[in-house]
């Protein structure tokens, strides 16, 4: 019977898939930010996701595994929030493990369950409705917010710069590189790709990038000296945390 896999070494117990589209899928999400919310709260909402912040369908085989990356520093309240709604929102659609790669914004909370959190064939730009920009593209290249590459993708368009520091023009330069590598932005519809931003204040130590500009205009001539194979950082910490792990780097200063 093709439908029934083993679970994986280890595994005595055979599971079938989980159906195609997952009958816990619900519609558009009505996001709130509870005060007070704590992750205590959050875990004790979430009992089957386990060390590390990962999870598996109890009783299917998940047929998607994604991982879901969020660079933050100093932002440990969004985090919480963010992690409030998305863990749930990912064990509606039956996921686990990982072989394609969510980059998320801490901010940007998804507001509709058909936003699948899974590859496709092109990288794909999720976050294209968000509220702060009226629900819809703030501009045809734009590429920012939350977006999904398959490890082949990332490979194929050497990964992201490493030399943009402080704001702005980082994701622009990653949506270049798709174009670039011989890739196409794939999109969900406006309907399904909406978020809701968590208002904050520009981040100290995060200025805006005044050479952004001058860097995307060479985009062309560097992204393949610069990028996956020539990035630099050292693992300070990584810790198990109860929803999520943390990873902490080192990325050095700009030079
Ligand atoms: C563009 C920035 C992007 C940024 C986008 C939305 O202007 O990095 O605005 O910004 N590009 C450049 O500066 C070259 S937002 O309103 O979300 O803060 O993501």
């Amino acid at each position: 019977n093709l439908s029934r896999l083993p679970r994986g070494p280890g595994h005595a117990d055979e599971m079938p898939y989980c159906p195609k589209t997952s009958p816990l899928i619900g519609g558009p999400i009505h996001v709130t930010f509870p005060s007070g919310l704590t992750l205590a709260q959050v875990q004790r909402k979430n009992p089957l996701v386990v060390r590390g912040g990962r999870y598996r369908p109890p009783d299917c085989e998940a047929r998607h595994k994604t991982a879901i990356i969020i660079p933050h520093r100093h932002r440990e309240h969004h985090l919480k929030f963010l992690l409030y709604y998305l863990h749930p929102f990912l064990q509606r659609q039956q996921e686990e493990d990982w072989d394609c790669l969510f980059f998320h914004d801490v901010d940007l909370i998804p507001e509709d369950d058909r936003n699948l959190y899974v590859c496709d064939a092109n990288p794909k730009h999720a976050a294209i409705a968000m509220d702060k920009f009226g629900y819809k593209l703030p501009y045809k290249m734009y590429f920012g917010g939350v977006s999904a590459l398959s490890p082949l993708h990332y490979l194929k368009m050497n990964g992201f710069p490493n030399n943009y520091w402080g704001w702005g023009g980082e994701d622009d330069d990653i949506g270049v590189r798709v174009s670039l590598a011989g890739m196409y932005i794939s999109r969900p519809s406006l309907k399904v790709g909406r978020y809701k931003m968590i208002k904050h204040k520009l981040d100290k130590g995060n200025d805006v990038n005044p050479k952004r500009f001058n860097m995307l205009a060479k985009t062309r001539q560097t992204w393949k000296m610069d990028g996956m194979n020539t990035v630099e950082y050292e693992i300070v910490s990584r810790e198990y945390l109860p929803l999520y792990t943390n990873i902490t780097v080192n990325i050095g200063t700009e030079s």
